[in-house]
């Protein structure tokens, strides 16, 4: 019997790492990787997943400067207390993007103006970056509705699956980017592949992205691949911004798990984003790494040592010694539009302590004078709330991106974004 259970423990523990050497693109690496979250929320390992177990803690401040001087209106939070907090992130958990300079051309692929049945015009871009003699491809495609006449609000996904789930053709559709029921409520989807930006496996950060920019040797605040793909959806941005079918001031950029963790630190490092969804981004994204529940900073950049700065890795075990917790990022935000969502049987994500960090993120976004105020308690299963400018919900079933979370995206960006 006990040597059943080591060796379900060493399968539950082995898994992920398994999944790092799996490329992004690679359809059975993100279902096992999947997989491996409903099995690591099952209680019975050796994360907790009991509310009574999680240790006492302190958030740090999150309106109070380094100098000790209280945040009080948007201006302060914009002119020192965000910069601050957004350095305090760089330093010790995403990384630096690197100051190598680089260029950057868009080229329009092909355009189909009488995409799904007329009702949107379809483009793919490339987007190329190079510095000296390397180069890469960013394969962004956009889907934007015809019928609205004028520029549209978009969300661009980071896509951390591959093409099964984002296929431009439509010929396979997945919940995972419901274009057609987006482009029928007049938003524009947009798509790219993390793997086009940097791999999704630890290679020593060789290629991808690293390979361009990388030209001093790493140190502790050297970046990783979350700021890498995040940086990949600013690049994405900045062709968007230029098309006229999109309404540049009104672009959301969405990601899932580990894209949704990419996804918030999008959002921090690129203020012209106007909205960030984190759906189920748990450890290292939403939810308090304070709490210790489920997923660990300890286990995160161990399995996955390629997503974060080496600096957080001196946090595993080690929570309260870190300046920042995740509440902080999701503050890095306001006063533009959050929306975060979990599924309650993701309980590797957290989601309890997900909700706890928008709750004590908010004093940040009522800083803009919109009442964003949400309850303290988290809110009953697959029932949405809107703070003003953040939004949230828990819904049933396990770690995924559905329709049902899409529809209240939107129900959301329809009062946040429009
Ligand atoms: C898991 C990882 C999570 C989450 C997930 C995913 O293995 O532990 O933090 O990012 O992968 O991206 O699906």
């Amino acid at each position: 019997m006990r040597s059943l259970y080591r060796l379900f423990l060493t399968v539950a523990l082995l898994l992920p790492m398994f999944a790092t050497g799996i490329s992004a693109q690679d359809e059975e690496g993100w279902k096992a990787s999947e997989k491996t979250v409903q099995e690591l929320s099952k209680p019975g390992n050796t994360f907790n997943y009991y509310e009574a177990k999680v240790p006492s803690y302190i958030l740090p401040q999150l309106l109070v400067t380094s100098a000790g001087k209280k945040v009080g209106d948007m201006n302060i939070w914009n002119e020192s207390r965000r910069p601050e907090i957004l350095e305090l992130f760089r330093k010790n958990v995403f990384g630096r993007v690197p100051e190598t300079s680089f260029e950057k051309s868009f080229k329009v692929i092909s355009t189909d103006k009488k995409a799904l049945n007329g009702a949107a015009t379809l483009k793919l871009i490339d987007i190329n970056i190079s510095s000296d003699e390397k180069a890469l491809v960013i394969h962004l495609t956009l889907f934007t509705p015809n019928k609205a006449g004028k520029p549209a609000p978009v969300f661009l996904l980071i896509d951390n699956r591959g093409p099964a789930n984002t296929d431009p053709s439509r010929k396979v559709k997945s919940e995972f980017w419901p274009v057609e029921e987006a482009i029928a409520r007049g938003y524009g989807m947009a798509v790219f592949s993390n793997a086009d930006v940097d791999p999704d496996n630890f290679d020593g950060f060789k290629n991808g992205i690293h390979a361009l920019l990388d030209k001093k040797p790493r140190t502790g605040d050297s970046w990783g691949a979350l700021a890498a793909w995040g940086w990949g959806a600013s690049r994405c941005l900045d062709y968007l911004i230029t098309d006229k079918d999109v309404a540049g001031s009104k672009v959301a950029v969405v990601g899932h798990s580990r894209g949704g963790k990419a996804a918030l630190w999008a959002g921090a490092e690129d203020q012209r984003f106007a909205m960030v969804v984190s759906n189920e981004s748990g450890c290292g994204g939403a939810a308090l790494a304070r709490r210790q529940y489920g997923e660990t900073i300890e286990r995160i950049s161990t399995s996955f040592p390629h997503w974060f700065c080496s600096n957080y890795r001196s946090y595993g075990n080690n929570e309260d010694a870190m300046p920042v917790d995740m509440h902080m990022l999701l503050a890095l935000t306001a006063p533009r539009a959050l929306y975060v969502d979990c599924a309650a049987e993701d309980l590797w994500g957290d989601p309890r302590g997900s909700y706890l960090s928008l709750y004590s993120a908010v004093p940040a976004f009522n800083l803009s004078g919109t009442n964003c105020t949400i309850p303290e308690n988290m809110p009953p299963l697959n029932k949405q709330i809107i703070g003003g400018k953040v939004g949230f919900h828990i819904r049933d079933g396990g770690h995924n991106m559905l329709l049902s979370d899409w529809n209240r995206f939107m129900d959301f960006a329809d009062i946040a974004l429009k």
